[in-house]
């Protein structure tokens, strides 16, 4: 079994933070033909994303399609919730992510650059982000993690999408409320950062993901 895809990526994040809780051990590997729009790599996951998990020569794409077959496949350490309702809640959290939070990224991207930058987008944006994690609040159990006392599913898809929101807000500067600023997803991103296996993951991506940045920064 490999994974491929960079650290960089929330999504590749996302399912190594999953395996990790999980205790399965799954270092990134190269993608086969060396990136992700390789012949051979297109053969795993055409849709030409990452990650793709493969599989006795097979692929699988979308990382909370990969994070469900870890699921099925390593039962032995739960990655979600053991009750129906924490189960269904902690797959809301990365389903909140996935609709609302992470399509507002893209449009924050295109306003990086202060000297050309729309500030009606860059409201309209956070204000998007601010409700969608207002969503993802809401459908938090007791915590401190998502839904208990274990970080599962939703813990692993709103942490790395939170810490890619972190480094674009501070490279920003665009002034955006605290993405965590309310008490209870203070709370939550307080235990991931405590929680030894997630904040390993969270640097790791942290990092890649600031070298991504300053790059396209340096660019323009
Ligand atoms: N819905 C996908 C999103 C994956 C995704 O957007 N990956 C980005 C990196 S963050 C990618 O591979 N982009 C390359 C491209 O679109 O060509 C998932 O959950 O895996």
């Amino acid at each position: 079994m490999k994974l491929y895809g960079a650290i960089a990526s929330p999504y590749v994040a996302r399912v190594a933070m999953y395996a990790k809780i999980k205790g399965i051990e799954l270092p990134l590997s190269e993608a086969p033909g060396g990136n992700i729009k390789s012949a051979e790599y297109l053969k795993l996951n055409p849709i030409g994303k990452m990650p793709t998990l493969e599989v006795d020569g097979r692929g699988i794409g979308e990382s909370t399609i990969i994070c469900d077959y870890l699921e099925d496949a390593y039962p032995q350490k739960p990655g979600l919730p053991k009750d129906n309702f924490g189960r269904a809640q902690s797959r809301l959290v990365g389903r909140i992510v996935d609709l609302y939070i992470a399509p507002q990224i893209g449009p924050l991207f295109r306003q990086m650059n202060p000297a050309n930058r729309d500030a009606a987008a860059i409201e309209a944006a956070g204000k998007e982000i601010a409700k969608g994690m207002g969503y993802a609040e809401a459908a938090m159990g007791p915590g401190p993690f998502c839904i208990a006392g274990t970080p599962t599913f939703g813990d692993c898809a709103l942490a790395t999408t939170t810490s890619l929101l972190n480094t674009v807000y501070g490279a920003g500067n665009f002034g955006l409320p605290d993405p965590v600023g309310s008490p209870r997803l203070a709370t939550w991103w307080k235990a991931m950062m405590d929680n030894e296996d997630c904040a390993a993951v969270l640097s790791a991506h942290a990092t890649a993901f600031g070298g991504f940045l300053k790059s396209m920064t340096a660019r323009r």
